[in-house]
């Protein structure tokens, strides 16, 4: 079958909404790390919608991993299709990527890094693309930091790539790029700043002081639920299109990107396609991170184990819905106070609808990978705050006791477990019989669980009682 490019552009069905920029003269403003499927359905479709009036915003997509990525979208000439999943399905071709680079390019990345003309970076790399420590800070233990600090000029590391390429700014007295943490972390851009912050004192504390005193890092909040792509979605983009899209990507109607208010070089109207600019960041962070992703992780573990498949299963299963339901208004919501001009229970239902679309078949297993770098943020630091302040913890405790139900289960089938923790979590499940006594084994990770829960009786009472009723059938 033909594929989707430029040449076909002009060809296909009328109702497909074409790129937002007017063509051949676009700039690459930005280096993005980690084109997956959410850059791709989200922040890349605002820098779209702006390459319509500013054409200084194209995107270079690193890929240092993925190079079927790389290559579909290199035989696309950086084309794709974005499927808004609504009452009614709609679906537009995002032309913002001019340049793509993959595994084994790393000269490319160098280049690019030092073009002044790149005025951001940005990332989606995951959680556990940022190798921080359980408190937020670098791990400099971490085997790919280790080989960035040995080798500063071939990095593999997202952080090790930033350094160098602000290395390579300040030996040519060039102005810095601004960084961009686009990944479900909270104060994602502080963390971030401190991490290459730290590795750059390794390589040289010069370099370190100025990366302090003139790159800006601002915190984000990102969201719009995105079911990766299947085939069952390659199926319909190619029949949305009349040729092939082996890039194309899915996402809900709803779109969020709210970012720190700070200049950012070169000033993009970020504003004009409804990314919103606040000085609040971190109220917004919390409140979707504790509610959306606290409650997505609860329904997958615990989804799981009742038979769901998908999100809309899961809240289709009456007890469960309710019971997520309470957990967010009950027990989170109190854990997140006043925000300006943010009204958190209307938000709520309003993520509790968005979970119920129909048209979205957004797969628990995707969720519940990687849960060692997601809990942290998504339960447990509600979950410490709510012992500090003596709310009740047992629904909060429940997705807890599911993920490590979730661990064992797939450990004793032999099945593989995505996370980078992997083997540490096989270990540790595997380490007593089935019972309550797996629960001590498991909060014993300083890597994810905190000392203050870990050495917490009543957390640790309240997980056991939980996963004792997870295994007898019931939810709390
Ligand atoms: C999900 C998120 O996969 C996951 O862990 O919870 O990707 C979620 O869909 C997004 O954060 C929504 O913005």
């Amino acid at each position: 079958m033909t594929r989707l490019s430029r040449a076909t552009l002009d060809h296909l069905p009328v109702r497909v909404g074409r790129p937002g920029d007017a063509g051949a003269h676009v700039q690459i403003g930005i280096v993005h790390f980690g084109p997956g499927a959410f850059h791709r359905a989200h922040q890349a479709a605002y820098f779209d919608a702006l390459l319509a009036t500013d054409l200084r915003w194209g995107i270079a997509a690193v890929s240092l991993r993925t190079p079927e990525l790389v290559e579909a979208l290199a035989a696309q000439d950086g084309l794709y299709s974005l499927t808004i999943l609504d009452s009614t399905v709609e679906t537009r071709v995002i032309g913002a990527h001019r340049a793509w680079v993959g595994p084994g390019e790393g000269a490319r990345v160098h280049a690019l890094l030092a073009d002044p003309a790149v005025r951001l970076v940005t990332s989606t790399v995951t959680e556990k693309g940022y190798c921080l420590r359980s408190d937020g800070t670098l791990d400099t233990a971490h085997r790919d930091i280790v080989h960035d600090a040995a080798n500063p000029d071939d990095p593999h590391s997202l952080i090790g790539w930033i350094v160098a390429g602000l290395a390579a700014r300040r030996a040519a007295g060039g102005e810095p790029f601004a960084v961009l943490c686009c990944d479900n972390m909270t104060g994602n851009g502080r963390k971030l700043r401190a991490a290459v912050i730290a590795l750059a004192e390794i390589r040289d504390p010069a370099l370190a002081a100025w990366i302090g005193e003139t790159v800006v890092f601002p915190d984000s909040m990102v969201d719009s639920i995105t079911p990766a792509t299947d085939d069952a979605h390659l199926a319909r983009a190619a029949e949305a299109l009349g040729v092939a899209d082996l890039a194309a990507v899915q996402r809900e109607a709803f779109t969020q990107w709210v970012l720190e208010d700070v200049a950012l070089p070169g000033d993009p109207d970020l504003a004009s396609v409804g990314v919103i600019r606040t000085s609040d960041v971190a109220g917004y962070e919390r409140a979707k991170l504790r509610i959306l992703n606290g409650a997505h992780s609860t329904l997958a573990y615990v989804g799981l184990a009742r038979g769901h498949v998908s999100v809309g299963d899961a809240m289709a299963d009456a007890p469960l819905a309710a019971f997520v339901e309470a957990m967010i208004r009950e027990d989170i919501v109190p854990s997140l106070g006043a925000i300006a001009g943010f009204d958190v229970q209307a938000y709520a239902g309003a993520v509790l609808d968005r979970f119920r679309n129909p048209e979205i078949r957004h797969l628990l297993s995707q969720i519940a990978g990687d849960g060692s770098q997601k809990l942290p943020y998504r339960i447990l630091d509600t979950l410490a705050e709510a012992r500090a302040a003596g709310r009740p913890i047992t629904r909060l405790a429940v997705p807890v006791a599911a993920w490590i139900g979730f661990l064992r289960g797939r450990a004793e089938r032999g099945e593989a477990i995505a996370d980078p923790l992997a083997d540490r979590l096989v270990a540790a499940v595997m380490a007593q019989p089935e019972g309550d006594a797996i629960v001590g084994e498991m909060l014993a990770i300083e890597a994810v669980f905190p000392a203050s829960l870990a050495n917490d009786a009543d957390f640790r009472t309240s997980v056991a009682k939980a996963y004792r009723a997870l295994l007898a059938g019931d939810l709390a």
